[in-house]
């Protein structure tokens, strides 16, 4: 069994004081500079997906005219209305200025069809159209991924299931990972249908000993 880790959306948007921030966001990059570590004296390689989208994006609430934080439908899929956030080239879609960026083997660009929104890696939210990613791991011969970063209860999750729903057998690295939470229990919600789709659940630091 050949493993990847893949880092989720550990941009500058999703941590402290960014346009999406997500609550204590920024601690999950020290978790990733670790595991990278952990990875690279182990031959693992590591892959980084980054929410990539154009300044006219639909799930942008003020391009669907909506209120942010609120849910509607677009183009017949549910959809939460987003801050303005990871707009291509801009200071918000660049990864975190701590992560170790230099250790990524691979990054996967996501969210580019303005149309749709896409919180997986693998293939945006009505599975219409994949990434490049599951090619890439296929060629790795990568059939296990350790799973982390932002969001939990989003990216995080959708991309998990998606790749267990892809053949790849799941760790989730928890203590890696922050949620939205625009339910309070969203996160804890995410981590069991994660679960119960088929993930382990660990942690970085179990991993690290
Ligand atoms: C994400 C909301 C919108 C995420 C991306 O990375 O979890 N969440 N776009
Ligand atoms: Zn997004």
């Amino acid at each position: 069994m050949k493993s990847a880790l893949l880092l989720v959306d550990l941009q500058n948007d999703f941590c402290r004081g960014g346009a999406l921030a997500v609550n204590d966001g920024d601690a999950t990059v020290a978790v990733a500079n670790q595991m990278m570590l952990w990875c690279k004296s182990r031959d693992i390689p590591v892959v980084a997906s980054q929410d990539w989208h154009p300044a006219g994006h639909k799930s942008f609430a003020a391009n669907s005219h909506q209120d942010a934080w609120t849910s509607g439908e677009l183009n017949g899929l549910p959809q939460v209305w987003w801050p303005v956030h990871c707009v291509q080239h801009e200071p918000g879609a660049e990864f975190h200025p701590s992560l170790n960026t230099r250790l990524l083997d691979f990054v996967v660009q996501k969210g580019t069809d303005a149309e749709i929104d896409s919180y997986s890696a693998f293939f945006d939210n009505g599975h219409r159209a994949a990434t490049v990613l599951n090619d890439w791991l296929k060629a790795a011969k990568i059939s296990h991924l350790y799973v982390m970063g932002l969001a939990t209860d989003y990216c995080v999750k959708f991309t998990v299931l998606d790749a267990l729903s892809q053949g790849y057998q799941v760790t989730l690295l928890t203590d890696g990972c922050r949620g939205v939470n625009i339910e309070p229990h969203d996160s804890a919600e995410a981590v069991e249908a994660m679960r119960e789709a088929g993930a382990q659940i660990g942690t970085a630091d179990a991993l690290n000993g």
